[in-house]
């Protein structure tokens, strides 16, 4: 008797798209860069086989459009004629990218690749030794949008292990991608597992039965895809989900990286910078996180494949060089950071930056020196706190930012138009009206 059952929980593939760096990398860089997308997909093939998985789900955008390419259809279908010789089942739901209004295949499909309907809600029973291990219930995309409750439709039994795959972007701003919430989802009876795609961050939004859970994009793509991507392998025995873990996948990570210039750090020329940005940058840990669920624990072995990381670097803190980095030019910026890039040797992987944030100040006499010598630094402080805290304060004042600023939550549709904004970049925003005004009121009270 079939007891155990393992399978693979994929979303967004996105096969025909590539990972953005800016500036002008080694041709062997850009080659990592084009591939990145269609090796990450080998990798998870590779992995399936050799977990001797019994399927793979894939929760909607295999392709980056819905026009599919000859290269990205064709690479699809001979992975998974690979997996064909080795009896693993491929489901597919389309989403938003890769909507199905009509027969989109520009090949046939192998006989283990499963697509399940745009026309309705489609339940796939999977067999092993004759006897059906599990259910699979979902829908594909039509079009571009789907703002049907489609997994409302999503009937199944209580005689098996029950899947559901659905392509949703839950609570979003957007309510073009199936609005849910996690109340409506775990009141669909019977579901064990809740395969979820479209949101490319890896997360798991309720870890006891059912499981619901984003797998996120295996290999991101730009700096709004950071971190280490991969996907969800699961393993069922009676039942029930006796082994659930994260599989990294990414071999390439997009890293945001912060260096603050301490009071310790004597910064006097550009040169001195770089001396910084370097030792810093090579500091940092290039691991893995640990898993954050106790059902998830990350794998480490993917260390070894790594092939590099792309940077952003945010320098913070205080500097005398602050007027030459305010005053730098498109040209000296790009210049700045090509001349970083030159000194990084690639070893076991390469380290790239694609971008510097500036967000350092002036230097300045001691604060609290001069708190000492006027307490006008003191309530100041006081009222700004009130904005650093969650409160009505804060809600008021980001009211007051503007409609040009938006969070933007997901990569998929961005509104060009404004500003993306998240609560770091709030603090960021605070901060720095704090300098200002420091800086200000010292002028005027001659206190520099
Ligand atoms: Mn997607």
């Amino acid at each position: 008797m079939s007891e155990t059952f393992r399978f693979i929980h994929a979303a967004d593939l996105h096969l025909g798209s590539f990972l953005n760096i800016k500036g002008n990398p080694s041709e062997e860089i850009k080659a990592l860069c084009s591939e990145a997308v269609y090796s990450g997909f080998e990798r998870v093939c590779n992995i399936a086989t050799a977990h001797k998985v019994d399927f793979i789900l894939i929760c909607g955008d295999v392709y980056d459009s819905y026009l599919r390419s000859v290269r990205s259809n064709r690479f699809f279908i001979n992975q998974c004629l690979r997996l064909s010789e080795v009896n693993i089942g491929v489901y597919v739901i389309y989403g938003n990218h890769d909507a199905a209004s009509n027969k989109q295949e520009l090949f046939d499909m192998p006989i283990n690749v499963h697509i399940l309907s745009s026309d309705s809600a489609e339940i796939f029973e999977v067999c092993k030794d004759n006897e059906i291990i599990a259910k699979i219930v979902g829908k594909s995309y039509k079009l571009r949008a789907e703002r049907e409750k489609i997994y409302e439709n999503y009937l199944l039994d209580n005689d098996c292990f029950n899947i559901a795959m659905l392509h949703t972007a839950m609570e979003g701003d957007n309510k073009n991608y199936v609005p849910c919430t996690l109340d409506e989802l775990k009141a669909i009876p019977n579901i064990d597992y809740w395969a979820l795609g479209h949101i490319h961050k890896t997360n798991i939004l309720s870890n006891t039965r059912p499981i619901i859970a984003f797998s996120g994009i295996p290999q991101g793509r730009d700096m709004g895809e950071p971190g280490q991507g991969g996907v969800f392998y699961v393993e069922v025995c009676k039942k029930e989900i006796v082994n659930m873990e994260f599989l990294p996948i990414a071999t390439i990570i997009y890293k945001k990286v912060e260096i603050i210039i301490g009071e310790e750090n004597k910064i006097e020329n550009f040169s001195d910078l770089t001396e910084l940005i370097l030792e810093k940058t090579r500091e940092e840990p290039y691991v893995l996180p640990k898993g954050s669920n106790e059902l998830v624990q990350a794998k480490q072995a993917i260390n070894e494949e790594i092939k590099g990381y792309i940077l952003q670097l945010v320098i913070k803190g205080r500097t005398e060089l602050q007027d030459k980095i305010t005053h730098m030019k498109e040209d000296d910026y790009k210049q700045f950071i090509e001349d970083i890039n030159k000194e990084f040797s690639e070893e076991k992987y390469f380290l790239w930056v694609d971008s510097i944030i500036f967000r350092t100040a002036q230097l300045m006499q001691d604060f609290e020196s001069m708190k000492m010598k006027n307490s006008i630094f003191g309530d100041l402080d006081e009222v700004i706190n009130l904005y650093r805290e969650e409160g009505e304060d804060r809600v008021q004042l980001v009211k007051n930012l503007g409609s040009i600023w938006k969070k933007q939550i997901f990569t998929e549709n961005i509104d060009e138009d404004k500003f993306d904004f998240d609560e770091e970049i709030i603090e960021d925003i605070i901060l720095q009206a704090r300098e200002l005004v420091i800086e200000k009121l010292a002028e005027a009270l001659e206190l520099i």
